[in-house]
């Protein structure tokens, strides 16, 4: 048996089993049929199982009756691979979907490959073992197996197609932020599609506009994914830089801030293969149906539901596993201090360092024996750069600063905001770095203490 949250002093939960992919659930989930409920929600496409076939056709009877004369604004998504979704709008994942696994979903809104000349990524999810800092890995749902995931870099008015696979046994999306793009790409599942289905293949395609730091990330269960570890940065470059001319860089670092409640992430996921258990459990028996999904046509469907006492939302009821989210880790690029990256310059030279925040939390980032320039905001350039030493970076903005390397040294640049310099509550850590000069004899190297 290995532990895997050594450092967190928080209350635990469970046993961890080096055998299994994920720590299994924990003690406090004594109330099964609670977190059932909610994991439905998540663990919909869990269709695995000798069993899933005959189920599936149950609830695909189900669905039907359920959806006659609604919507079908999402027939049009999965046509051309052959495998019939009998038109069920938002419904067609009831279909028992994994019976079929490996679809393409190729939806409308952007021109086909045949009328212009896509640039075209594969990107995946799968969950990994990530180290935040010696002694402390947290397993985390990461596009290619990254963290942060992969970083784009295209020009503007390049066309750009993302095949996203999906292969875990939860259901992603991917939105791309600061994006202006057709709605069916926007990646929100039930606004603008299905969720990803286990195995399958969706295909977002749209022009890269406008310029700038931009970023994406997933949609669905976003205090879970999209902060846990599904984002990236998208930037998107000009053809010419006109703010070369005044901040002549030659150095672009792109620093993610993010932060962690490893706590929470590991219920969640022992959540999650809870609800998987469950979900087969109850295909098994025949006895899964819509309500237990939490997925409704529309929202007076939804209300009628509640009322009349057919389903009940997982806000109505007490959970076992908290939903209160604490981060205790607190990171840039997926490493806290003083596991991070340090920023490298040398005298006389420009660099230029974008700022994303995707934690949910501001951050006040501060750089020691300089001023920047901060120049732009949501990947817009700002009228007029400002010259500052801290910059506020809200939750979901991405905020650029040039440096001047104007002052041999190395110079903590680190969140002002106390709290998320720590480690699991212990200074030093967490959201900190160094701006270090390559260039020059340092009379004091820096060296490594964690607790101060
Ligand atoms: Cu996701």
């Amino acid at each position: 048996m290995k532990k895997i949250y050594q450092a967190t002093n928080r209350p635990s939960v469970g046993n961890v089993n080096n055998e299994s992919p994920l720590p299994p659930a924990g003690e406090q989930s004594t109330d099964k049929a609670d977190v059932s409920r909610r994991r439905f929600l998540q663990t919909a496409a869990a269709f695995t199982g000798g069993s899933a076939l005959a189920v599936g056709m149950n609830f695909t009877a189900k669905a039907e009756q359920m959806t006659q004369g609604g919507t079908n604004s999402n027939h049009g998504m999965t046509g051309h691979t052959g495998h019939t979704m009998n038109g069920y709008g938002s419904m067609m994942f009831m279909e028992g979907h994994s019976m079929k696994p490996g679809q393409i979903i190729e939806p409308p809104g952007s021109p086909s490959p045949n009328e212009v000349d896509y640039k075209v990524f594969d990107i995946d999810v799968r969950i990994v073992e990530h180290e935040i800092l010696p002694g402390i890995k947290t397993h985390l749902f990461a596009f290619n197996g990254q963290v942060p995931g992969p970083e784009f870099h295209v020009t503007e008015g390049d066309w750009v197609q993302v095949n996203f696979t999906n292969n875990t046994e939860e259901m992603h999306t991917i939105h791309w932020h600061g994006i202006v793009l057709p709605y069916t790409m926007d990646g929100v599942p039930m606004v603008t599609q299905d969720p990803v289905h286990p195995g399958d293949t969706f295909v977002y395609r749209f022009q890269a506009k406008p310029f700038g730091t931009r970023w994406y990330h997933c949609h669905w269960s976003t205090p879970l994914h999209a902060a846990s570890a599904m984002h990236g940065a998208f930037i998107i470059h000009r053809k010419d830089e006109p703010l070369k001319e005044r901040f002549p860089y030659t150095r672009d670092y792109t620093l993610m801030l993010e932060a962690w409640d490893i706590d929470f992430i590991r219920e969640e996921m022992n959540g999650l293969l809870e609800g998987m258990k469950q979900v087969n459990m109850l295909m098994a028996q025949g006895k899964l149906d819509y309500k237990t999904h939490g997925f409704f046509k529309d929202y007076a469907e939804f209300k009628q539901a509640v009322e009349s006492g057919d389903y009940v939302a997982p806000y109505l009821q007490s959970r076992s596993s908290g939903v209160e989210i604490k981060p205790n880790f607190f990171a840039i690029n997926g490493k806290s201090y003083p596991a991070t990256k340090r920023l490298g310059i040398k005298q006389g030279e420009w660099i230029r360092v974008r700022l994303i925040n995707a934690s949910g939390l501001s951050h006040h980032m501060h750089l020691h024996g300089h001023d920047f320039w901060w120049v732009a905001q949501d990947g817009n350039d700002l009228p007029e750069p400002r010259r500052l030493n801290t910059v506020h970076v809200e939750p979901g903005g991405t905020y650029d600063i040039m440096i001047h390397g104007d002052n041999p040294g190395f110079w903590t640049f680190h969140d002002h905001k106390t709290v998320h310099v720590r480690n699991n509550g212990i200074y030093p850590g967490g959201m900190l770095t160094m701006l270090a000069y390559e260039d020059f004899e340092p009379t004091y190297m820096p060296s490594v203490s964690v607790d101060q």
